[in-house]
C-alpha cells in the first residue's frame, strides 16, 4: 500500500502514525535541507508535539535550495509529506512509525519566489537549517564570508533570484519588514561550534553588502539560538525500504533509519514564540556553547577518528570498527587523552558515561552507519571537529599524536582512493580534486597536504606539529598498515 495521507488510516492499523489531524496543521516552521537528519529529529520532535497537545500552528514546509532535492521533494509531495522513521536498537528490536509534521515541500532552485513568500508569511515564525557544515559558505581557518562563491555574487546583483540560504533568507526577512511583519527566528541545527552565533554573523556580512539599512534591522530585530543536535541518521538503503514493504506492506519511497538516542539542546531565545518542545524532552538552556563542543569534540570527532581510519584500514561501518580492540582502545585514548582535556565542565553531565555511551552508540550492529557518509565532506567537518582540537593542544601542550594520524590518514586517503586491501574507497567531497592534488605533492613535498591553509590555516608552521605529521605520513605511505600505527600508540 503507498503511504499518502488517503491510506494513512489503513496504514495506522499496522503501524503508528500521527494521532492529530493533520489537515488542522498550519505551517509555522519552514525548514530549509530535509535530509534524514531533519526527518529522524526536529521533525520528529515536532510530531510528538502534536501528538501529546494542540500545537497546531507549528506545522513543517520543507524546503530544498540545490538541485539534488528534487528526489526529496518527489517523494515527500508524492506521500503528502508522509514517511516512515524506523529505529534501530542495538539488541535488533526496530521501532517504525509515521510522522506526519512535514506538510508541505518547495523547491527553490529554479522558482524562487513561492520560498519567499512562504517564509514571509505572516504564520511563518521560524526558519531552521540543517545546510551542512560545508553550507554556510565561510572559510574554515579565517571564519570570513566567502564573497568569491559565483552563487552569492549573483545574489548581491540579483537580490530577486536567490540561490543560497543568505540570499533567500535577506529577501524574506526585506519583505517582512516592508511589510510590517515581525521577524522569524533563524535556527541552525549544523554541527557547527556556535551554529546560531555563526549564522547571524554570515547572513550580516551578506546583508551589509546588499542593504545596510535592512542589516540593522536584522541585527536588532532576528534572533538566532545556537542548538545542540543529536542523533545517528545513516544513509537509507534499498534493505529499508524493502522491509518495510515485507513487514508492513507499506509503499514508502524513502523512509529514515536511525538510532534510539536523541538529544536536543537549544538556547531559548526566538524572534517570534517557538513551539513548547520542552514538553516532549528538548532542553532549553540560555547558553548550549559547553553542550555543542563536548558534542562536536567527543561525538563527530569520533566518528571521524573511526571513519578515515576505518576506511584506509578497510572496515566498512562505524559499528565494524567497534568490533576491532584496536580502534575501540584508540577511539577511547582520543577522547580521554587530546578531546577531554580541553573541554569545559558541562552542567548535569559525567565525561566518563558521556563516553562510555558514544561507545554503546557507535557499536550499535543494527545502524550499520557507512565509513563513507562519515568520511563525507570531510573538508568541511574536520576543521570544525578535529584540527579545531589539535590546534588548542599545540597551545596547551597537550598530546596531539592521536588526531595527526587521522590526518596523516586523511592525506593518504585522498591521494591513493583506495584502502590498505587495495579495495577502492568512495570519496565524497567537493574539494576532493584540491586534497588530491595536495596530497599527491607528500612524496616530494612532505607538508603539501597541511600546507593547505582553508583547511589547516598556518599548522604547518608549527615545528611540533610538523615534525610529528611528516613522520606519522612517511609512514603510513611507507608501511601502509595505519593499524599497526595505531596499535604502537595504545
Ligand atoms: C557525523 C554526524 O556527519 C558526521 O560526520 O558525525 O552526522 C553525526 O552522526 C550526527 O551529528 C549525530 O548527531
Amino acid at each position: 500500500m503507498q503511504l499518502n495521507q488517503k491510506n494513512l488510516g489503513l496504514i495506522t492499523n499496522v503501524l503508528s502514525g500521527p494521532k492529530y489531524d493533520r489537515k488542522r496543521l498550519k505551517i509555522g516552521m519552514v525548514h530549509i535541507g530535509v535530509g534524514g537528519f531533519h526527518r529522524a529529529h526536529q521533525a520528529l520532535y515536532t510530531h510528538q508535539l502534536q501528538d501529546k497537545m494542540d500545537a497546531s500552528e507549528w506545522g513543517i514546509c520543507g524546503i530544498g535550495l540545490r538541485s539534488g532535492d528534487q528526489k526529496i521533494h518527489d517523494v515527500l509531495k508524492n506521500q503528502d509529506g508522509l514517511y516512515t522513521l524506523i529505529i534501530k536498537h542495538p539488541d535488533g528490536t526496530i521501532e517504525s512509525q509515521i510522522i506526519g509534521s512535514i506538510l508541505d515541500f518547495l523547491l527553490g532552485h529554479d522558482t524562487p519566489g513561492p520560498v519567499i513568500e512562504r517564509m514571509a508569511d505572516p504564520a511563518t515564525k521560524i526558519v531552521s537549517l540543517t545546510i551542512t557544515e560545508g553550507g554556510y559558505n565561510f572559510n574554515p581557518s579565517t571564519g570570513e564570508f566567502d564573497f568569491e562563491n559565483p552563487d552569492i555574487r549573483h545574489e548581491l546583483s540579483n537580490p530577486n533570484s536567490p540561490k543560497t540560504v543568505y540570499g533567500f533568507l535577506t529577501a524574506a526577512l526585506k519583505k517582512r519588514r516592508d511589510e510590517g511583519l515581525p521577524a522569524f527566528t533563524v535556527m541552525s541545527c549544523d554541527n557547527i561550534q556556535h551554529n546560531g552565533d555563526m549564522t547571524r554573523e554570515m547572513l550580516l556580512s551578506f546583508t551589509r553588502k546588499l542593504d545596510p539599512e535592512l542589516a540593522k534591522w536584522i541585527e536588532n530585530e532576528v534572533q538566532f539560538p545556537n542548538t545542540m543536535v543529536d542523533r545517528i541518521t545513516p544513509v537509507t538503503t534499498q534493505a529499508d525500504i524493502t522491509y518495510l514493504q515485507d513487514t508492513y506492506g507499506i509503499e514508502d519511497a524513502w523512509p529514515v533509519t536511525c538510532e534510539p538516542f536523541i538529544q536536543w539542546v537549544v538556547e531559548d531565545r526566538f524572534s517570534n514564540g517557538r513551539p513548547e518542545f520542552e514538553k516532549v524532552g528538548v532542553q532549553f538552556v540560555t547558553d548550549v556553547k559547553p553542550y555543542e563542543k563536548m558534542k562536536l569534540r567527543l561525538l563527530n570527532a569520533g566518528h571521524s577518528v573511526l571513519g578515515i581510519l576505518g576506511a584506509i584500514h578497510g572496515h566498512k561501518t562505524i559499528n565494524a570498527c567497534m568490533e576491532d580492540k584496536i580502534f575501540v582502545a584508540y577511539l577511547r585514548a582520543f577522547m580521554d587523552k587530546e578531546a577531554s582535556p580541553i573541554l569545559d565542565e558541562v552542567k548535569g553531565i559525567d565525561l566518563e558515561s558521556y563516553k562510555d555511551s558514544l561507545e554503546t552508540r557507535f557499536a550499535n550492529p543494527n545502524i550499520k552507519d557507512s565509513v563513507s557518509r562519515i568520511c563525507s565532506e570531510s573538508s568541511a567537518k574536520l576543521p570544525k571537529f578535529l584540527i579545531a582540537t589539535l590546534q588548542e593542544n599545540l597551545i596547551e601542550g597537550g598530546s596531539i599524536q592521536f588526531a595527526t594520524l587521522v590526518i596523516a590518514a586523511w592525506c593518504y586517503y585522498s591521494d591513493k582512493g583506495i584502502n590498505h586491501q587495495g579495495e577502492p574507497i568512495e570519496i565524497i567531497d567537493v574539494m576532493h580534486a584540491e586534497l588530491q592534488q595536495a596530497a599527491k605533492r607528500t612524496k616530494t613535498e612532505p607538508l603539501a597536504f597541511i600546507k593547505q591553509e582553508s583547511l589547516f590555516g598556518d599548522l604547518a608552521k608549527n615545528e611540533r606539529f610538523a615534525q610529528l605529521y611528516v613522520a606519522t605520513v612517511q609512514q603510513i605511505y611507507k608501511d601502509r598498515d595505519s593499524r599497526k600505527q595505531m596499535q604502537s600508540m595504545l
